[in-house]
């Protein structure tokens, strides 16, 4: 689950895609919309009053139960979403503190890419990764988080990302997002991957190759002082070589003991990229989202689910990182 700043594009053919562009269109077509750390901005512009947040459409809780030892976050337990304004430079102590959380979420994905398999719904694997949560002393993020109602995103198919797990069966053929993010000794940590079911078609395998390729060129290109805008670069390229496009419409994110907070990674080139660098210490989630159609997305009735205006599938695979002196280190992995 990634931050939700939902700047519609409308021609995502263009190369050097405006922010300012996203904004007005936003404005016009989201409005309102909302992000999940909606006091932020925009690391190269600014948004300014773009916080919007409402539980119409996701009334239907089946919460996980959630016993009185798990530490909650704050955002649970005083409903405050603080974040550090700017994006935070973490000792190596808090480094230490966050790996156990990021090293957690990794294992209950690789758990359940053991056993994600055709003829489970959605449901089943929102039920599996809860469980492994609270066994292992986590709270899930994404529960009750701005009033998601379920304790992992699954996102099938032609789902960009957001989806909220429920009766669809996965059938032969089917491609799944699963975002997995963990509350654990006071961090988050975050990391998703897209899991093929049965047999998938050359494309979609395809599909899947690339948004892993992406995330990676995106990393690949992070170091102490290199800029944000260079992932963005790296992410089109690389989705271009291999063609497909890239979805711009959500980013990456700060996280340590919040949940998503500055600076927003954007996938994307942008016409003016702004100067900001990365720094030793910074933790961060690079996690494009890759489609073989139009990238044009569209946001469900239940305010969250992000599908693909013609339809068309896309995959998304997701890190958390920590920038050090000479390059980057992969949390997640
Ligand atoms: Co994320």
């Amino acid at each position: 689950m990634r931050t939700f700043v939902s700047y519609l594009i409308q021609n995502t053919k263009n190369r050097n895609i405006s922010l300012k562009y996203f904004q007005e269109e936003v404005k016009r077509k989201f409005s309102p919309y909302h992000s999940f750390y909606g006091h932020q901005q925009l690391s190269h512009t600014s948004i300014k009053n773009h916080f919007f947040w409402s539980l119409k459409g996701v009334r239907n809780f089946s919460s996980r139960h959630v016993p009185d030892c798990i530490p909650l976050p704050a955002y649970i337990s005083s409903k405050m979403y603080a974040a550090p304004s700017q994006p935070e430079i973490k000792s190596k102590a808090e480094i230490d503190n966050m790996r156990p959380a990021c090293k957690l979420a990794t294992e209950i994905l690789d758990n359940v890419g053991d056993n994600i398999r055709i003829g489970m719904t959605t449901d089943d694997i929102d039920v599996l990764v809860h469980r492994l949560c609270i066994e292992n002393g986590a709270y899930p993020s994404p529960l009750h988080y701005r009033g998601f109602p379920k304790s992992v995103c699954t996102s099938v198919n032609h789902v960009a990302c957001h989806g909220i797990p429920g009766s669809l069966v996965l059938k032969d053929g089917d491609i799944i997002n699963v975002d997995i993010t963990v509350f654990y000794k006071g961090y988050h940590g975050d990391t998703s991957r897209t899991f093929k079911i049965g047999n998938v078609d050359e494309l979609n395998s395809s599909l899947v190759e690339a948004a892993r390729l992406c995330r990676d060129a995106g990393i690949e290109v992070c170091h102490h002082g290199a800029k944000f805008s260079d992932i963005g670069e790296a992410v089109y390229s690389c989705a271009s070589e291999c063609g497909f496009q890239v979805i711009p419409n959500f980013c990456g994110h700060g996280i340590g003991t919040y949940f998503h907070g500055p600076p927003d990674i954007i996938h994307v080139p942008v016409d003016n990229p702004g100067n900001d660098k990365m720094l030793a210490g910074m933790t961060f989630t690079v996690e494009p989202i890759i489609c073989h159609g139009s990238p044009n997305i569209q946001i469900l009735q239940d305010g969250w689910t992000a599908v693909t205006l013609d339809g068309s599938r896309s995959a998304q695979f997701e890190h958390t990182i920590l920038i050090t002196e000479d390059g980057v280190e992969i949390l997640t992995k």
